[in-house]
């Protein structure tokens, strides 16, 4: 069946999103809800974009929500799912991208190349050496969610001649890593953790203070996850205390607000949520949604569903 319409644009989205969804659609925009609103029949929105259940339901005509990220914990699922309103979201595209910066972070951290990069450029190294840090080959790195992100950043840890291994709700059968039943479990065990998890009720703060104080004095935290994955006060605090040896973020609780105490820490290196930002998977991301959009326009199908719809 096809459908016809305007689609809604939900900032923020990148420029070049925003403009091709112009240049091929109808496109409505916040400000002219009260005026267009009945005549939306799609959405397309970014992972910082909130579509709650009062926006779902300001929209009568609403039948598909295409977004540009694989998370989508920004839009109400039930309240979609309720009115029959179809979902998609970017799976598969961004999992190199985003694998290297869990490894960028881990090496950054570890090997304390923004600190050592500051020592430089303020003419330290003049007065003597840069202390010694702490080397991730051979060490054994934890990972919180081994899905298609998380199996991308063991494979390129074992190239770095770490040993890898995992916790998810479920077992995998088919991966050679040793398998933790809880997070605190795999924390204890790690040297480094590195979370990727979707967001969401069921993982909030998954990532609290018994696992910080689990990984330890010693340990690493690399949050390329959500936020919300892991409770902030409790990293702050862990780092303060010196129970955390240090951390490598993307994503925070508040975005794009980010604790000040963290910002004085050269243990703690932090990144604006750009994880899947390269030009090359922004644009694969940009054209998987347009092509969800197009092809539930045009016979009510998606390329790339959340999994939700087909349970
Ligand atoms: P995926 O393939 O669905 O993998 C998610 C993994 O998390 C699965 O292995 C799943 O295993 C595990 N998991 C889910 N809920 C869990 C829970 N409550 N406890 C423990 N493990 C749990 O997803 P993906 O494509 O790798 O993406 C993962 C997430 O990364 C996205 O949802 C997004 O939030 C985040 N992300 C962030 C950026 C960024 O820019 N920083 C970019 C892309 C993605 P089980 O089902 O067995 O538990
Ligand atoms: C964002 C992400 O979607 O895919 C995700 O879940 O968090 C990111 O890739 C992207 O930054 C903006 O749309």
């Amino acid at each position: 069946m096809t459908h016809s319409g305007s689609v809604l644009r939900v900032p923020p989205l990148s420029p070049q999103l925003h403009d091709a969804v112009g240049e091929r659609y109808d496109a409505v925009d916040p400000a002219d809800l009260d005026t267009r609103g009945g005549d939306v029949v799609a959405i397309v929105c970014s992972n910082a974009s909130p579509v709650d259940a009062d926006l779902i339901a300001a929209l009568p005509r609403l039948g598909v929500i295409a977004n540009h990220g694989v998370g989508y914990d920004n839009i109400d699922v039930p309240a979609a799912l309720a009115r029959g309103i179809a979902v998609s979201h970017t799976p598969g595209v961004l999992d190199d991208a985003v694998a290297e910066t869990a490894l960028a972070l881990l090496l950054a951290v570890r090997r304390q190349v923004v600190a050592a990069d500051r020592f430089v450029r303020d003419g330290r190294w003049l007065d003597g050496s840069f202390p010694l840090t702490d080397q991730v080959a051979g060490s054994l790195v934890g990972i919180i969610g081994l899905g298609r992100i998380g199996q991308a950043v063991a494979t390129r840890l074992e190239a770095l001649g770490c040993t890898v291994s995992y916790h998810n709700r479920h077992r995998l059968a088919d991966v050679p890593y040793d398998y933790a039943a809880s997070p605190a479990e795999l924390a204890a065990a790690a040297d480094s953790l590195v979370v990727v998890v979707p967001g969401g009720d069921d993982t909030t703060a998954l990532i609290d203070r018994a696992v910080l104080d689990a990984l330890g004095p010693d340990g690493v935290l690399v949050n390329i996850a959500r936020g919300s994955v892991v409770d902030q006060p409790a990293l702050v605090a862990a780092l303060q205390d010196g129970r955390l040896g240090g951390a490598g973020l993307d994503v925070y609780a508040d975005e794009p607000r980010v604790p000040e105490e963290l910002t004085t820490m050269d243990n703690v290196v932090l990144l604006p949520h750009v994880a899947s930002g390269t030009h090359v998977t922004r644009a694969a991301m940009r054209a998987l949604t347009l092509d969800n959009l197009a092809s539930w326009l045009a016979d009510g199908t998606l390329r790339t569903p959340i999994p939700e719809l087909a349970q």
